[in-house]
């Protein structure tokens, strides 16, 4: 007698996680130099060549703001900063496909996604200060920003974008909720009750997991013997894919169509990108060379999704170093002129501080704030 097939299959142990690999494959549009190698899918995408532009310049943007940044916080002058090098394809290309009504939810690591929904650099660079008034999330011209603050707690603002996205689906609006978290935040309780909660009462939310290889030095393996942080979303019953996450165009295609599925009602969707963190974790200090080699930091510059879209958009001839470079030197101009913004804003006194910390100060707090009032502080 022999066992059945299904059953046999089932109990074979090896079999199961051999097919995790065939359930999810990478989705990949641009070859690594730059080439096309799905074109129905470029084409999926529906971008113009304008809009193709437009996303070559929020990437750019992403990667000025980090250089300017890393060196800033040396002088002191800019505060808290988590470096992006190596995410833009990640980062911007998936914020590319959601509109100004969707609501974002970003970590501390995604300050560009949130810039580019109109949240002004002088704003973010009073945030990363603990200024009070990078916490106000709104345009120069007074509009509301459709955004959190950045979570500073692991894995929490898939729980919060859950909430948003039930209330979302409650009021029918053409909107979604959009959550980032990194590997690390995979791990998190939240993470799994938010996907959970989300996908029970089908609410409108594309969670977006950026695999980078580590939470500030554990390596991925370490964190969870997942073959893929996407198998993640299966377990709550909601489509889940992989991405080359340094192929701005194959991520753009996962987040718009993910976008699509969750505002037509159909619930959540989890999209992992696999990327690379190209620099420390933070302007904290960090030395990535403690956790990891410099073959595997230099292997990933050549992968850098700068290089792949900038080869992409040169070939397609709508794109050059002349262009490159004059769009450079204007984020740049940009950048000073919001430092200098920021620098005139006036300085926040502790004892504003605490009075925004709790909406009621506790009695400790008041009394602490009467002091530093009374010395004018
Ligand atoms: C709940 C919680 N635990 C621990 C930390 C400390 N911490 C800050 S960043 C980080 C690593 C997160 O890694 P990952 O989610 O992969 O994001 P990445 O920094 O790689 O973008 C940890 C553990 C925290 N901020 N919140
Ligand atoms: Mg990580």
């Amino acid at each position: 007698m022999t066992i059945t097939e299904t059953n046999k299959k089932i109990l074979d142990f090896n079999y199961q996680l051999a097919a995790q690999d065939e359930a999810f494959p990478t989705l990949q549009v641009l070859a690594n130099d730059g080439s096309v190698v799905d074109e129905a899918a470029l084409e999926r995408t529906g971008l113009t060549d304008d809009q193709l532009v437009e996303l070559m310049k929020h990437m750019l943007f992403s990667r000025e703001l980090d250089i300017r940044s890393t060196k800033l916080a040396k002088q002191g002058r800019f505060g808290f900063f988590a470096p992006t090098a190596g995410q833009e394809a990640s980062q911007m290309a998936s914020a590319f496909a959601f509109n100004d009504e969707d609501w974002l939810f970003p970590g501390y690591r995604d300050i560009p996604e949130i810039i580019m929904k109109g949240w002004p650099v002088w704003k973010a660079i009073l945030w990363s200060r603990g200024h009070v008034q990078g916490n106000v999330m709104t345009t120069d011209d007074g509009k509301d920003v459709h955004s959190w603050f950045p979570q500073i707690i692991i894995g929490a603002q898939y729980v919060e974008a859950a909430g948003v996205a039930l209330g979302l689906k409650k009021r029918q609006k053409d909107a979604v909720a959009y959550a980032y978290t990194g590997d690390g935040g995979t791990s998190q309780g939240d993470f799994y009750e938010a996907m959970n909660f989300a996908a029970a009462y089908q609410a409108n939310a594309v969670f977006i997991a950026q695999n980078n290889g580590f939470a500030i030095s554990t390596p991925r393996d370490f964190q969870t013997a997942a073959k893929h942080l996407a198998a993640k979303g299966w377990a709550a019953g909601i489509p889940s894919v992989v991405v080359d996450g340094n192929d701005a165009i194959a991520v753009y295609l996962a987040a718009k169509e993910a976008r699509q599925w969750a505002a037509s009602g159909n619930g959540p969707v989890l999209i992992e990108t696999l990327t690379d963190r190209l620099e420390p974790h933070s302007t904290a200090g960090d030395d990535p060379l403690r956790y990891r080699t410099k073959d595997d930091i230099d292997a990933w510059w050549q992968k850098d999704p700068l290089l792949r879209m900038r080869h992409f958009l040169t070939q397609r001839g709508i794109w050059n170093e002349e262009l490159e470079t004059a769009y450079i030197a204007e984020v740049n101009a940009h950048i000073d002129d919001q430092i200098k913004r920021a620098d005139g804003v006036e300085k926040q006194k502790i004892s504003d501080f605490l009075k925004n910390t709790l909406e009621v100060p506790s009695q400790v707090m008041q009394e602490q704030i009467a002091i530093f009032e009374s010395e004018g502080k």
